[in-house]
């Protein structure tokens, strides 16, 4: 997905060239439609409803967020009296919560994240705020736009471009509500910025409620440039998680600074990640971590570990670590059973994103929201921009994406 975005950087509405409003675009063809008539339903109060395949992980689903609030944010830039606002999809029945299931209601936003500062960045408001609003007849969503991809990757001429497939079926759930519907729903291929939905959307210029299903597959316009991490920084967690992974880092890790220097913090992904070696054994994991402590003269004894592994792979790594002696391991177990999984991932990742050096895993989203939040922080990036290694084979090494302020 990263490297997809390097090819799609900077692409702001300005540049959206040459378009015809005819339900087919691609890039530098002069078919596509003048995004100047784009302004006007920019002008006009809107609600931009996204849906996003079910098998993405949490910290992907941040990442689509982003794209979407950056994409608005940019057209405020341009239009001052903007009366749009995202509407959170709530987290529901997420694959990798294996607590959860499709029957427990969908979570808010706000049970992870604090929304007044994610509107300080662009207007949201959550579904079920909305939904108390709507009256006895429920919400219905004008045009939902159902995003594939093109059946035939053209390799080597990643291009942006769409086209309308025509009418079609929507066959998700709306997040659980059974009394949202759609007025029209519109199957459209897509490659490419997101800055393109602008086009798509003045198909409808009258729509008030929109709707994009799929909403993984636009990418970013703006990937690691200052907006991206203005946009960052206003994803705050909610209070409550900082004050459990605060307490926890007091208490256990005997820190009571933002930025600690007493404790490593490793982020070791083990489940699928294990499927072709991509996780190293725990004696591999091990050995890196000594290694990494005496190469770079840490003299760290405390190491938290954030994981998704067992039980039973998360004591092996515990025993082997204090079989060093000089080891002290600790892993978060929430006290109260109301910390869903979905708070506790978070509550490890703030740990991590505090300690004086930090071990990623390899491709994981889970890690990069980790290494953004140390940036934020402003740690050096050296402590930050570090992945374990898998046993045997290439190592690859970390890119670095570096805040920009
Ligand atoms: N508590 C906890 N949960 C984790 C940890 N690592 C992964 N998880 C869980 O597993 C999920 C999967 O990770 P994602 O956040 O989707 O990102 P990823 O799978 O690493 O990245 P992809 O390769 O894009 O799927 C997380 O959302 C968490 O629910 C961890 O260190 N601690
Ligand atoms: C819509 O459905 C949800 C649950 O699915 C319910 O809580 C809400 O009251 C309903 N709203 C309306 C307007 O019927
Ligand atoms: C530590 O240094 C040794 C010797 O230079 C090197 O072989 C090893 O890869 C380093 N390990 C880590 C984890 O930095």
């Amino acid at each position: 997905m990263l490297l997809l975005c390097f090819m799609c950087i900077n692409l702001v509405l300005v540049s959206a060239e040459n378009a015809k409003n005819n339900g087919h675009c691609e890039k530098n063809t002069a078919l596509c439609k003048d995004v100047d008539q784009a302004i006007d339903i920019i002008k006009r109060e809107k609600l931009l409803f996204y849906e996003i395949n079910p098998a993405e992980g949490f910290n992907l689903r941040r990442d689509v967020y982003m794209r979407f609030a950056i994409l608005l944010a940019e057209a405020r830039k341009r239009v001052v009296n903007t009366n749009w606002h995202i509407v959170l999809p709530p987290w529901h029945a997420l694959y990798h919560w294996k607590t959860e299931s499709y029957k427990d209601p969908p979570k808010p936003w706000n049970m992870f994240f604090n929304i007044p500062s994610l509107s300080t960045f662009v207007p949201v408001m959550e579904l079920h705020q909305l939904m108390q609003n709507t009256g006895r007849y429920g919400l219905k969503i004008d045009t939902v736009y159902i995003l594939k991809n093109y059946a035939t990757f053209d390799d080597g001429d990643f291009k942006d471009k769409w086209n309308v497939l025509g009418p079609c079926k929507y066959g998700g759930s709306y997040w659980g509500y059974r009394n949202i519907t759609a007025e029209r729903v519109i199957c459209v291929e897509f490659q490419g910025s997101i800055t393109q939905l602008w086009e798509v959307m003045n198909l409808q210029p009258d729509d008030r409620k929109i709707m994009f299903v799929h909403a993984e597959i636009p990418l970013h316009s703006s990937y690691g440039t200052k907006i991206y991490w203005d946009c960052r920084k206003s994803m705050q967690f909610n209070a409550e998680l900082v004050l459990a992974a605060d307490t926890y880092i007091k208490k256990e890790l005997k820190c009571s600074t933002a930025k600690c220097t007493n404790y490593l913090g490793i982020h070791w992904r083990r489940q699928d990640f294990l499927r072709g070696n991509r996780s190293p054994s725990v004696k591999g994991t091990v050995d890196q971590i000594h290694q990494t402590n005496m190469n770079k003269s840490l003299h760290i004894r405390d190491i938290f570990i954030a994981s998704d592994g067992t039980d039973k792979e998360l004591k092996n790594l515990q025993k082997r670590l204090h079989s060093y002696r000089r080891y002290k391991a600790h892993i978060y177990k929430p006290e109260e059973p109301n910390i869903i999984a979905g708070k506790v991932a978070i509550i490890d990742q703030i740990i991590c994103s505090r300690s004086l050096y930090f071990i990623g895993s390899q491709g994981s989203t889970f890690t990069y929201r980790i290494q953004e939040e140390r940036e934020i922080l402003g740690f050096d990036s050296d402590t930050t921009f570090n992945a374990l290694c898998p046993d045997v084979g290439k190592c690859e090494k970390q890119s670095r994406w570096t805040i920009v302020h």
